[in-house]
């Protein structure tokens, strides 16, 4: 008896803690903007495995949200994003939301603002397709998945928000 009651209290104990784990916990998803800049703000986030990245289109034109591999230039299948441009605050604004269930690093670009081109040491970076206005760096950015609390820590202010309502232009 006194055994059944251990085992009990052992295995409560055990989905207390999973619960309580920081790679479990629930967290707020992390928000990506775009706007006429033809860039991604928060072009560096960090979230945990299984935590949304929501991309939030700000902008009037539209973009696109394209996973690729830097080793071999190849465009993902399964992260390919696509967000329609708003009249502003009170019009329908676009969203694409992903998760990804492992550690890593993973690089994406907006293939309508970026052309993915080969360097010299033979590794894929987007760069500023030709004629495209904007804030000068090519429409692309980086999503750390992590378990680390320090490089979550680094998410830039704007990423909790999910509409910045002075982001708004085309
Ligand atoms: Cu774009």
């Amino acid at each position: 008896m006194i055994y059944k009651t251990l085992l009990a209290t052992a295995s409560m104990l055990g989905a207390f803690m999973m619960l309580n784990s920081p790679a479990l916990a629930a967290s707020p998803p992390v928000y990506v903007h775009m706007n006429g800049a033809n860039m991604f703000l928060e072009n560096v986030v960090a979230v945990k495995p299984g935590q949304k990245v929501v991309f939030i289109n700000e902008d009037t034109g539209e973009h696109t949200i394209i996973g690729y591999n830097p080793a071999t230039g190849t465009a993902s299948k399964t992260f390919n994003g696509y967000v329609a441009g708003t009249k502003g605050p009170n019009d329908k604004i676009a969203s694409y939301t992903i998760s990804f269930p492992h550690t890593g690093i993973v690089d994406y670009y907006c293939s309508v603002h970026a052309d993915l081109v080969k360097e010299p040491d033979g590794m894929t970076m987007p760069k500023v397709r030709k004629g495209v206005d904007g804030f000068g760096d090519p429409m692309a950015g980086i999503i750390i998945v992590t378990t680390d609390p320090h490089i979550l820590a680094e998410n830039p202010k704007s990423s909790a928000t999910k509409i910045l309502p002075d982001y708004f232009g085309g």
